[in-house]
């Protein structure tokens, strides 16, 4: 077949497909034939669409072209959509963010090399958060006629697939007709029911138009939803440690999201208090007189207590990161753990574990059933445990409130009084809810202000990447706000060293009509990191530069970028992001903020870390406990 022979029946094909209103009612209604002379570039194509693939984040190379030019046929028969990006490490985070707010499935598509790497890099967000994402990677030819530029520089086979698959599932289509087996490998990574990942399709350049004589469309696998059920067994022991513990603390964990009435449910039976990792903010509402709120390496007065005091924990969903154990030296007092979880090695984590594999939600409603056959647990209202621990969260309350009456403090780099980084994230926090504007935030100083600060009553209004903290997320995740089916506005938190590891989010993001505001919260440094040397070292180091950014003159050279001083009080702020809200499109808010030691310029630490010259005392502590 010619070039021009294989274009005009691609171009008739997609035209079939989307008057037909999709593959699979074309099939059904017989108006496209069982069998079609396609090249592998477009049964790939048509296999992710029959997955519900529909958008892709792509930086084209040399080595992706072939996908690039059957894109450009799908894309004119409205059945795709491309968003050409500048950045791969942009693409993979607006692609994980898509998936994680609306739910929607996306494809990254990159050359071979270094197009891949960074693409690669960046998928240690979706791997950490569990968000299903394809990865399609351009790949060394298979015939090995020769070093191919950009592959890995030595004389072996597979390099690429081995490296992808230290980082998750990975398939390489050396073959073409293994099609169906890499797509079904792919739909159990992307759709797995409570543990979703990066899936990477590698596409050989030279395999990319090999034609597939005749391929039988009925290969390409379906869309499916998989779900899984309760666990098994168990369920009395469970309810005879959860009625003998006088202090139960219940880790709510990503895997907990959809499971707000049930954990509620529990809090009351087990007379017990949660603690939520910053990923799942809002599935215990913030306002519940049971909800200690964050716990764990950085922490909060009364989410750091009640994991310390407690003696039963019940994790719902979570995999216990460093952070939000104190590198397992939290749970000081716990002598017995109930784990509820899809993942077996998350739900063994801790010893002294009576383990619940199965779908969080539906596993907690048989709890449940078992716990109300026993009589209440606390005769007092509220038992000492629940009264200890609200005093705690009524003192955290105070001291967070302290810091939002002072919410301007004089500083030294910018050499004039600005707002504290706890103060602008506060009163941004609170806009973005009544504004019902999704919050994305970045790494540093700033997520963890963030989740010390926000107070969500629901899940879903707040994403921050705290799976694996990548710098440039926030921003990058604005592109989902346009990219997808259901569109929305959204506000992203992000540091001065955050913003400027992606600023391809301003001309990205105005190409795509993003719908955002990027809120650069400027203390001129890196200051997570100067906080932690201060408090490790006592000296900062390499963490700052002396370059002064004009970030409104830089945001403001691109046009259709909105770009605005957010002032130094709670005024001005607000009348900026009002602005950048009736903006129709990408804005940048830029806040100088406050670093420096005086205490109401931060919201504290109250746990331990095994990092840097901490490790020591952490792990010695770790041991002691013995959990
Ligand atoms: C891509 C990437 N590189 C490095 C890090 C390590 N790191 C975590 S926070 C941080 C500094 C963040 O600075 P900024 O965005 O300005 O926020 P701030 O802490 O100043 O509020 C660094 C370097 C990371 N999380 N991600
Ligand atoms: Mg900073």
């Amino acid at each position: 077949m010619t070039f021009e022979d294989i274009l005009s029946q691609r171009i008739a094909r997609a035209g079939v497909i989307a008057k037909a209103g999709g593959l699979e009612s074309a099939i059904e209604a017989g108006l496209i034939a069982g069998r079609q002379d396609i090249t592998l570039s477009e049964a790939v194509v048509l296999g992710l669409l029959r997955q519900d693939v529909r958008t892709y984040f792509t930086v084209f190379g040399h080595g992706s072209t072939d996908v690039g030019e059957v894109l450009r046929v799908y894309q004119g028969a409205g059945l795709v959509k491309v968003i050409n990006l500048r950045n791969e490490i942009e693409a993979s985070h607006a692609a994980a963010a898509l998936r994680w707010v609306s739910g929607e499935k996306a494809a990254v598509v990159t050359s071979i090399g270094p197009g891949a790497m960074q693409a690669l890099s960046a998928s240690i967000v979706p791997a950490s958060d569990g968000l299903g994402v394809w990865y399609l990677f351009g790949d060394e030819t298979t015939e090995d006629e020769g070093p191919n530029m950009q592959q890995i520089p030595r004389p072996e086979q597979e390099l690429f697939l081995r490296l992808c698959s230290v980082m998750g599932k990975a398939y390489t289509l050396h073959t073409p007709l293994a099609l169906s087996t890499a797509l079904r490998r792919g739909q159990a990574t992307v759709d797995h029911p409570y543990r979703s990942g990066p899936f990477y399709l590698l596409l050989p350049m030279n395999m990319q138009p090999a034609l597939l004589e005749g391929f039988n469309l009925a290969e390409l696998p379906r869309d499916v939803q998989l779900v899984m059920g309760a666990a098994e067994g168990g369920y009395a022991q469970a309810a005879k440690w959860i009625m003998e513990a006088k202090k139960v603390v219940v880790r709510v964990g990503g895997g907990a999201v959809g499971a707000s009435n049930e954990i509620k449910e529990l809090l009351g039976l087990a007379d017990g208090v949660a603690v939520v990792s910053p990923l799942a903010g809002g599935v215990v509402p913030y306002s519940d007189i049971r909800n200690m709120t964050v716990g764990g390496s950085k922490g909060s007065l009364c989410g750091n207590y009640a994991m310390e005091k407690a003696e039963l924990l019940i994790v719902v969903g979570s995999r216990s990161v460093c952070q939000s154990d104190c590198s397992r030296t939290a749970y000081a007092g716990v002598k017995k753990v109930i784990n509820i979880n899809g993942e077996i090695d998350a739900a063994l984590h801790y010893n002294n574990t009576l383990p619940l594999i199965g779908d969080a939600r539906l596993t907690l409603l048989k709890l449940l059933t078992e716990l109300r056959g026993h009589p209440a647990k606390s005769k007092k209202v509220p038992s000492e445990w629940l009264k200890a621990c609200t005093d705690k969260r009524r003192e955290w309350e105070a001291f967070k409130a302290e810091r939002y009456s002072h919410p301007v403090l004089y500083d030294d780099t910018w050499q004039k009084p600005v707002l504290t980084q706890p103060a602008a994230i506060k009163i941004a926090a609170d806009w973005a809810q009544k504004k019902d504007v999704v919050k994305f935030f970045d790494a540093g100083d700033v997520q963890a202000n963030g989740f010390q600060v926000v107070e969500d009553e629901s899940y879903g209004t707040t994403f921050t990447e705290t799976g694996a903290s990548y710098m440039g997320f926030a921003v990058s995740a604005l592109l989902a706000t346009s990219a997808g089916r259901h569109k929305f506005y959204g506000l992203a938190f992000s540091g001065d060293g955050s913003f400027t590891m992606n600023p391809q989010v301003l001309i990205d993001g105005v190409q795509h009509g993003a719908r955002g505001c990027i809120l650069l919260l400027d203390n001129r440094r890196m200051a997570a990191i100067s906080g932690l040397q201060l408090a490790q070292y006592g000296s900062e180091f390499a963490t700052s530069d002396s370059v002064n950014v004009d970030y409104l003159a830089w945001a403001g050279s691109i046009k259709g970028v909105l770009a605005l001083p957010g002032g130094s009080s709670k005024e001005e702020l607000i009348a900026a992001l009002d602005k950048a809200y009736a903006h129709d499109g990408l804005s940048l808010v830029h806040v100088p903020v406050y670093y420096g030691a005086d205490p109401l310029g931060g919201l504290g630490v109250y746990g331990r870390w095994n990092v840097g010259n901490w490790c020591a005392e952490t792990q010695s502590l770790r041991h002691d406990i013995g959990l």
